[in-house]
């Protein structure tokens, strides 16, 4: 349900939590967007949105192992940016599987935005962020950051949509105004010219997006005298990092762009904890060069809340996993709710059923019973960063791993059967961004068991390109999830 309530798309994502690299696409009147994913499957998250300002998840573009090969990826690798268009009737999306950077890029096509997503096919390019545009002979384009060049450099090939061959050899493009990491390529037709949106300057704090043109598809492009179009780097605004965008025609005629950006909090160097989120920007034109207005917008408040009691089938779209796919380890439990299994990934990681962290203060209360196995809810920012509390049939723990260190903060005794597991993001008692704190409820009242400074749990410690998740889990034997609830909360 959409609040009432609206607030500033310059301060305020349009999707809220880990994610990042947004392609747009418009489709009979209804906009798509397409996520990066790195990870965790499935794989590349789709949004959808009538009006640009609300949106709700409805699919993932890499839905199979034949996609997306779950749980083989070291974090921060895996599925990088993708592109989203809609072309000829279908969906097409192409991304690039880090994780075997000798694969190439894989394109996938559907009718339905649901899918079913076809068979992928190999684009045999290597480099990251490819494009894929069409020429007005329905010739198509693949445009991306080739990072075999030293430096890195924006280059494009046509090849055949239907096979992925490579037609002719990869020609560079304009690679931007001279910083680092040009990346994010996005070729974009409006009326007879042709523009190439990059991002350049890393996606960290000197993130910019910039722009050329030219008449053809191919280039030459000429960069625009006002570069970077859009940049938060040296200014004071709370979303830092902005980069990365693609930008859409309404029907109407007006323009919107989608970029990322972070919201970093605590003492310097700043700290964000819930990965690179979705914003929304408008754009207006003066002689043909775009002029982005982050102000352009107000959207309704997201709308993050959920409590899943796991009575539908199959799971929410909410839900990804680190290990093997939800489907491969969670299923309906006897009496209600889920079971879920302890099956590691094939290269040993937990299988973790798991949701995003959206919110700067938040809660998580789970419901379990262990039974036989240990029923664990995890706050995650990778294998080697997270905060967790642990119930077996007597006894709950929480247990921490920062680096190379783990540590059990506390352990207590428990009545037997369901336990409620807790895990909160609170305001910091350090120079972090927030404390986390994980604990249980018995009798109604909350027990803390474990806290530590949110530093440990954000992107400038831990490294890569994700965010925080917070999921269930199952050691040694299946356990029952009976319900997963999530939400913003005043809670300090
Ligand atoms: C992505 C690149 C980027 O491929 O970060 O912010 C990389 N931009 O374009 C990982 O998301």
């Amino acid at each position: 349900m959409v609040s009432p309530e609206t607030v500033a798309a310059s301060h305020h994502p349009i999707l809220p939590g880990f994610y990042p690299d947004p392609s747009i696409c418009e489709a009979h009147g209804t906009y798509y967007v397409a996520l990066s994913s790195f990870e965790y499957a499935p794989g590349v998250p789709l949004w959808r949105s009538e009006d640009l300002l609300s949106w709700e998840p409805v699919a993932h573009a890499l839905p199979t192992d034949a996609h997306f090969p779950a749980g083989t990826s070291e974090p921060s690798r895996g599925v990088y940016a993708p592109t989203l268009r809609y072309h000829d009737g279908r969906f097409w999306m192409i991304t690039t599987n880090v994780h075997g950077s000798d694969g190439g890029h894989i394109l996938v096509t559907a009718e339905r935005i649901e899918g079913p997503w076809s068979e992928p096919v190999v684009v045999a390019l290597e480099g990251i962020d490819p494009d894929i545009a069409w020429d007005d002979q329905n010739r198509c384009l693949v445009t991306y950051c080739s990072t075999t060049s030293d430096p890195p450099r924006i280059v494009q090939a046509e090849i055949d949509s239907a096979t992925g061959a490579v037609l002719d050899e990869p020609r560079e493009l304009w690679s931007g105004t001279g910083l680092l990491h040009p990346e994010a390529p996005h070729v974009i037709r409006r009326g007879q010219w042709w523009y190439l949106l990059i991002a350049e300057g890393g996606t960290e704090r000197g993130h910019t997006v910039a722009i050329a043109r030219g008449t053809s598809p191919r280039g030459p492009f000429v960069g625009a005298p006002h570069n970077p179009i859009l940049s938060h780097r040296s200014l004071s605004h709370q979303v830092q990092n902005t980069g990365h965008a693609d930008m859409i025609e309404t029907p109407s005629g007006d323009w919107a762009m989608v970029y990322l950006g972070v919201r970093p909090r605590g003492f310097s160097p700043g700290f964000h904890v819930n990965g690179r989120e979705t914003f929304l920007a408008g754009v207006t034109w003066r002689e043909d060069w775009p002029h982005v207005d982050t102000e352009a917008f107000s959207i309704p408040e997201p709308q993050t809340f959920f409590s899943d009691s796991f009575d539908t089938w199959p799971l929410h779209p909410r839900w990804v996993s680190p290990g093997l796919r939800p489907e491969d380890f969670v299923a309906p439990a006897p009496g209600g709710g889920a079971l879920v299994s302890p099956a590691g990934s094939p290269i040993g990681r937990p299988s973790l059923l798991a949701a995003r962290a959206r919110d700067a203060w938040w809660e998580s209360r789970v419901t379990v019973r262990p039974g036989l196995g240990t029923a664990v809810l995890t706050v995650r920012l990778d294998d080697r960063h997270w905060c967790e509390v642990r119930a077996d049939s007597t006894t709950v723990a929480a247990v921490t791993r920062i680096g190379d260190v783990e540590s059990t903060l506390g352990t207590m005794a428990h009545s037997g059967g369901s336990v409620v597991l807790v895990a909160r993001a609170v305001e910091p008692t350090t120079l972090g961004p927030d404390d986390v704190v994980v604990g249980f409820d018995a009798d109604g009242a909350f027990t803390e068991l474990g806290r530590i400074d949110g530093r440990y749990l954000s992107t400038e410690v831990a490294a890569g390109f994700t965010g925080r998740v917070i999921g269930v889990r199952a050691i040694d034997a299946d356990v029952t999830v009976t319900t997963f609830g999530y939400g913003p909360t005043s809670i300090r």
